[in-house]
């Protein structure tokens, strides 16, 4: 009776953090998501982060981004998932990608001989809190030993509320081997530009793009 988003205590929901409401049906889900990792991994935009964290060693991927970026060297599952957003008016997911590297350094380095699989990253998108992934998109290792900003629109099925995004590398070789980074994610919206907190400044009424470019 709460739709998923949250625990039902005594006959009540007790609905998760951003939902409210007797079925937890109400929710303030985050409209906007850009982040290039300059402060830190933040809690309000990705629910988990596995086997990577805020890094370099892949360098600072640019020309197309800059400064910190979350860099992935684990040994188990590699992946950063968002937290649950309003795309419902999303148009387009972009980020800066780099999986190996051509110096095939130490901490950014990629075996292409074991095949287009070993070191893929695929993005995908979640409608049910992450019990279904669908995917959006693959990157192969070969195409992205540099850094490349990419974008791709937001699926339709995509565009509502709820969804997440997450970023995976299903196979790689563990500590040391087949290293990827990501900077400057953006989900690109058209955004009414009223306030979302409720307090008394009086809404405006222009509607914006908002888009980041390196
Ligand atoms: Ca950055």
């Amino acid at each position: 009776m709460c739709r998923g988003r949250g625990d039902c205590v005594n006959g009540e929901c007790r609905c998760d953090a951003g939902y409210d409401g007797p079925t937890c049906e109400v929710g303030r889900l985050p409209l906007r998501f850009s982040d290039g990792f300059e402060g830190g991994i933040s809690s309000s935009l990705w629910v988990k982060v596995e086997g990577g964290g805020l890094g370099m060693g892949c360098g600072p991927l640019t020309p197309w981004a800059h400064g910190k970026n979350l860099y992935f060297n684990g040994c188990g599952i590699r992946q950063a998932i968002t937290t649950e957003m309003d795309t419902s008016r999303a148009m387009k997911v972009m980020f800066v990608l780099q999986i190996g590297s051509n110096l095939q350094t130490a901490s950014c380095n990629i075996d292409l001989s074991l095949g287009p699989g070993n070191g893929m990253v695929i993005l995908q998108f979640s409608i049910n809190k992450g019990i279904d992934w669908h995917l959006i998109a693959t990157h192969a290792p070969s195409e992205f030993l540099i850094p490349k900003k990419v974008g791709y629109n937001i699926p339709h099925e995509a565009m509502r509320r709820g969804t997440q995004f997450r970023w995976w590398q299903p196979e790689h070789q563990g500590v040391g081997r087949d290293q990827w980074a990501i900077d400057d994610v953006d989900i690109i919206t058209y955004v009414s530009q009223t306030n979302e907190t409720g307090s008394n400044e009086s809404p405006r009424q222009h509607v914006s793009l908002q888009i980041q470019m390196a």
